[in-house]
């Protein structure tokens, strides 16, 4: 198992300079495309509103449903309007894991493209039972979002998870998400995977626990700490922004434990381009699916 955390510490080297999520030295030069395939969750977030759009960049937004027998074609024609792109990832609209669809994407697209950085972002609740097939399909980063270590706190965040066919609420769906998201981080790291943490930082809720979920990221295996400011809406419509000195506290607790990315950039599930720099995601999707509009 030591062997494999250290081959997997070489891996992150390799994949802060390659993955523009996953390091500042790639961070402006190299693009990521996202495959919108995963459209059910298996959890609700209180801030969580998915959508389909072409108007909002948010995460859980996307333009429609990719169908994962078309992932490979959409992987080529994103090449061609972005050459930089280094990374596909999959990152919703639902949960990447609640359905095979990410797992069978990344299974075609690493076929025809093994050079290519595959990236998973998921609310971890099936982690620890998928990470072996993932690393198998080609995946090499994960993000597991973690926004409270504690039960208590987590349930003020997540309304419900279903879990073994039962819908599970309040403290004990808190301790079951966090077991299942640590469970996940350390058998994915164990695996050889880089991991990355994210944590939507809620005002009043989780801002002053930000270091106890650093914490116990660090200790499951985790590599990179990144914290996303609340959009706020849905039920926690109520809820203010949190300012640029919570922000900036936040991820001085967090740096205790773990590298901090500070260059997120609220990617929508159908994002395509240098984060930040360039967005190809109209011409990638635009005229091929539906636009959906709910919530
Ligand atoms: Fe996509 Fe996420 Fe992979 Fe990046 S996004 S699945 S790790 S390839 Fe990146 Fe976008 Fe921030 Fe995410 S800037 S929202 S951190
Ligand atoms: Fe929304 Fe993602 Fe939470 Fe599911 S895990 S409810 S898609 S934010």
């Amino acid at each position: 198992m030591a062997m494999a955390r250290k081959s997997a510490q070489e891996s992150a080297r390799k994949v802060s300079q390659l993955h523009p999520c996953f390091g500042a030295e790639a961070h402006n030069k190299f693009g990521r495309l996202h495959l919108p395939v995963s459209p059910a969750c298996n959890i609700q977030c209180r801030f969580c509103n998915r959508a389909f759009n072409k108007e909002e960049v948010r995460p859980g937004v996307t333009a429609g449903i990719l169908h994962p027998n078309q992932a490979v074609e959409t992987v080529k024609k994103a090449l061609s309007l972005c050459p930089d792109i280094t990374v596909v990832g999959i990152a919703g609209p639902g949960d990447t894991l609640a359905t095979n669809s990410a797992v069978e994407a990344f299974r075609a697209v690493h076929k025809a493209y093994p050079h290519l950085i595959k990236c998973l972002s998921t609310n971890g609740l099936l982690l620890p039972d998928r990470a072996e097939e993932l690393l198998e399909v080609g995946v090499k980063t994960i993000t597991v979002t973690v926004n409270a270590v504690d039960p208590y706190i987590l349930e003020k965040v997540v309304s419900y998870i279903v879990f073994e066919g039962k819908r599970i609420t309040g403290p004990e769906m808190g301790g079951i998400l966090t077991a299942r998201q640590l469970e996940g981080i350390r058998r994915a790291s164990d695996l050889g995977a880089t991991v990355k943490v994210n944590t939507v930082l809620v005002p009043g809720v989780n801002d002053e626990h930000i270091e106890d979920i650093a914490r116990a990221a660090s200790e499951a295996g985790a590599h990179i700490y990144n914290i996303i400011p609340l959009i706020p809406q849905h039920e926690l419509s109520h809820i203010e922004e949190p300012d640029c000195d919570m922000l900036q506290r936040a991820r001085e607790a967090g740096a205790r434990h773990l590298e901090v990315f500070q260059h997120c950039k609220h990617c929508r599930a159908d994002a395509c381009g240098i984060p930040g720099i360039s967005e190809f995601s109209r011409e990638l999707y635009g005229g091929q699916m539906e636009t959906f509009s709910h919530g």
